[in-house]
């Protein structure tokens, strides 16, 4: 049996501080018509993919920031791409940062957040970050900052999987992809496959020594994740120079098997796409990574009990 389901890596080039959310916009539907014409059923756009990658610069008060969220999806600016999903028959994910209305005490929430929306135009999935990378304070001696532990909080809801498209469809974002426990966690719900955006800057200023990794380390996770779980990884980034921050590339479409099908081989807007299997992923889920049969879960418990490292004596 195949039950095919055609995927678009939609790759975005940078994001300059002062380009429009509608010149952003413009980007994404072109992509989104691309990948039409080439016969995708679903697209998949990079985390914070409206804006610039905004967690580089600290502000002193963090309303300072508001501009860079989102209040509502859709939104009068983001309608575009909700209204040629629905006309086209296309469904895709997003990226982007999330303001909340007020809850019950009156606090609005901020999320790294990324959502699925299918081919009729409605939201089916909305997964906010779990593994938020960087620092909480202002660290002048870096070239640029990482400050996303400021500006955006843990998911309160962690990972989910959703039917969709034909399949079982997760989503990470990002720094989530370098963590075996955020494929597991899905692997376990029978994901099929998981949508990634992400932002990774070249220079990784706590050890420079990995700036030449980043690209092995980009394919090294989530080839292991998509291999030891049975499913498709879709990582999609926002690449190239923006505002002086080098990002990389090299968005990739990932089988089952580990194997990589499609890679971007520039660092601008730039669609990948693949006709993917997803019952490709019985091979894997009910042999070597038959869960049921050959899992141990009595010699896991450490893995939730306790966060960090208990040296044994
Ligand atoms: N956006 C994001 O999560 N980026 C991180 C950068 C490394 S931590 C400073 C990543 O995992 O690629």
């Amino acid at each position: 049996m195949s039950r095919f389901l055609t995927v678009g890596a939609a790759q975005m080039g940078p994001i300059q501080k002062t380009d429009s959310r509608e010149s952003v916009v413009n980007r994404l539907v072109a992509l989104m018509a691309q990948a039409k014409a080439r016969g995708c059923e679903l697209v998949v756009f990079p985390e914070l993919t409206l804006t610039t990658f905004f967690p580089r610069w600290f502000v002193k008060d963090l309303t300072e920031a508001d501009h860079w969220y989102e209040t509502a999806m859709p939104s009068p600016v983001t309608q575009p791409l909700f209204d040629f999903a629905r006309s086209m028959g296309i469904g895709f994910s997003l990226g982007y940062a999330e303001l909340t209305e007020p809850d019950a005490n009156g606090l609005r929430h901020r999320y790294n957040t990324q959502i699925l929306v299918e081919r009729d135009g409605t939201v089916v999935g909305k997964y906010r970050k779990v593994h938020i990378p960087g620092h909480e304070e202002h660290e002048p001696d870096r070239p640029f900052q990482h400050a996303e532990r400021y500006y955006f909080e843990l998911s309160p809801e962690g990972f989910h999987v959703w039917k969709a498209f034909g399949g079982r469809m997760g989503m990470m974002i990002c720094n989530d992809r370098r963590w075996p426990e955020t494929y597991r966690t899905m692997g376990l719900k029978g994901v099929e496959m998981i949508l990634c955006g992400y932002n990774t800057p070249l220079h990784y200023a706590p050890d420079p020594g990995q700036n030449v990794l980043q690209g092995f380390h980009n394919s090294l996770v989530m080839q292991a994740g998509a291999y030891q779980n049975g499913t498709w990884v879709v990582g999609v980034a926002k690449a190239g120079v923006e505002e002086g921050v080098d990002s990389l590339g090299q968005s990739c479409i990932i089988a089952p098997s580990g194997q990589i099908v499609a890679q971007t081989i520039s660092n601008d807007d730039e669609l990948i796409m693949a006709r993917c299997d997803l019952d490709w992923c019985k091979k894997y889920k009910e042999t070597l990574f038959d869960f049921d049969r050959y899992r141990s879960p009595e010699f896991y418990t450490a893995i939730t009990a306790q966060r960090g490292v208990v040296l044994e004596d």
